[in-house]
């Protein structure tokens, strides 16, 4: 890393401020002769570190900009190299000129993540990290963001290393059960071995699936709102979104085809879906409609099955109908405003795996339940402390890790020597490593002879 990169790293477009960040060797001699102060350019001793240089911006005889000037003298910047900020004024044009001046005086252009890239060559970050940051910067909600922000303070980091020192510790085990046989050591019996291999397979199976349904919430969950006609599904669409989006009327078949839009509902990035009232129909585009809402209703990852609760047990035929593929739904009951007075929800207690919610879209009573059925449904970790791996790169390690695990239980079962299954145990150490980029045998060997204190 002898060059010097340069970049404009604020948002594309104006805005108060737009800032310019160069890192390498030649930052501070290259930022010296652009800022100009009382008459003359400073020279690199004039400038220290982590002060705010208030001057201008100078190309020659041309004034640029008044800027704030910041210099972070390596390694205690974010690339771990001597680092400048430039903070102009944020017109693109201006800080376009800058940066040409700035590329005349020596600096390249940075790649795209060369900066952080720098960070965890100098072991500032580690993978994990630099990747919670590209997440931080692109979370497209609220609930993204909060799992990116627990990376970014090493939450991943933390869980690693401490899935690595277990396996270390049993990898020592291992390595001098092999080398120190003939001696008189006691050693863990197969059994507790094969626990502790246990454990740490189920820490690692255990994030990945956290991951995965984390992944769902952040890609967008799929809610359909399925019902007969008239039950108010459109309603609900509408007052879901905030907005008038499908029509809503007294006429049972208003929606005839599906509808969606998406929306953050809790900060979870969702697509709603309205689609056409089901029933028996000679109507040939009704027909096709509903169709359409039964390959919705399949294809949903959270099903809101709407019913009437003002009209005297029509609902009932209906969920008897069903019965089994509504199980796992949640049931609206709307209209509770103007229920008959045969409406019973405990009478669908016995529905798998499904809720009752009795709303109103008229007077919005019980919508925030209703909300609260579907963040459950979603399996949103809520307020916990929990991280999850938000990278398929990261998610494809532990699983290898997994598979190394169940080939070293698999091998100690078949009575296997531990030479043999040792290896196990060390691709998925190495895995480990490939997760936040650390790959280390010194800490092994440190490891065994700190433990065993053999040699004595
Ligand atoms: N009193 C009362 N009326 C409601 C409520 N929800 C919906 N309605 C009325 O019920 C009628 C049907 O509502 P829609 O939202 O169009 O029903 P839908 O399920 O989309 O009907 P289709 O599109 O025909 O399948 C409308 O006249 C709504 O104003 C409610 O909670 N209380
Ligand atoms: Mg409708």
């Amino acid at each position: 890393m002898n060059d010097t990169i340069a970049a404009i790293s604020t948002a594309s477009g104006s805005g108060a401020i737009g800032i310019i960040r160069m890192s390498g060797p030649a930052a501070l001699s290259i930022s010296s002769s652009f800022l100009f102060s009382k008459n003359k350019f400073l020279t690199p001793t004039e400038i220290r570190p982590r002060v705010a240089i208030q001057c201008v911006f100078q190309v020659g005889a041309r004034k640029v900009d008044q800027i704030l000037f910041f210099y972070f003298k390596g390694p205690n910047s974010y690339t771990g190299e001597d680092l400048c900020e430039f903070h102009f004024h944020g017109n693109p044009i201006l800080l376009r000129e800058a940066l040409d001046a700035i590329f005349r005086a020596g600096a390249r252009p940075a790649k795209q993540g060369e900066f952080s890239r720098r960070a965890f060559l100098n072991e500032k970050l580690d993978l994990t990290e630099a990747e919670a940051i590209g997440r931080l910067i692109s979370a497209r909600s609220r609930f993204e963001l909060e799992l990116a922000q627990k990376n970014v303070f090493g939450e991943v980091s933390r869980f690693i290393s401490n899935l690595r020192s277990q396996l270390i510790s049993l990898k020592a085990e291992c390595e001098a059960e092999i080398d120190f046989s003939t001696e008189d050591l006691t050693y863990e019996s197969l059994e507790e071995r094969k626990s502790r291999i246990e454990t740490v397979k189920s820490l690692c199976q255990n994030v990945i699936s956290k991951s995965d349904s984390a992944e769902k919430l952040i890609q967008q969950l799929r809610i359909v709102l399925y019902g007969e006609p008239n039950t108010g599904k459109s309603s609900l669409m509408n007052l879901l979104l905030g907005k008038d989006r499908s029509i809503i009327s007294e006429i049972p078949g208003t929606t005839r085809d599906y509808i969606s839009e998406e929306i953050l509902l809790e900060g979870i990035p969702v697509r709603l879906v309205d689609t056409a009232g089901v029933r028996e129909t000679t109507d040939q585009i009704e027909k096709l409609g509903i169709e359409r809402s039964e390959k919705e209703f399949q294809s949903a990852d959270i099903r809101l099955v709407l019913i009437d609760t003002s009209k005297k047990e029509e609902w009932k035929e209906f969920i008897d109908k069903n019965r089994e593929r509504l199980e796992g739904s949640v049931l609206v009951a709307n209209k509770i405003d103007i229920r008959d007075s045969s409406w019973d929800p405990n009478l669908f207690a016995d529905l798998k795996e499904s809720t009752v919610c009795e709303i109103s879209c008229k007077t919005k009573e019980g919508i925030s339940i209703l909300l609260g059925a579907i963040k459950k449904k979603a399996g949103t970790m809520g307020q916990s402390e929990d991280y999850v791996l938000l990278e398929e790169r990261q998610r494809y390690h532990f699983e290898t890790i997994v598979r190394c695990l169940n080939n070293t239980l698999h091998l100690i079962s078949d009575g296997a020597p531990a030479e043999i299954y040792i290896k196990e145990i060390d691709y998925a150490l190495s895995e480990i490593g490939e997760v936040n980029g650390r790959v280390d045998t010194e800490e092994i060997l440190g490891r065994i002879f700190s433990k065993f204190c053999v040699g004595k």
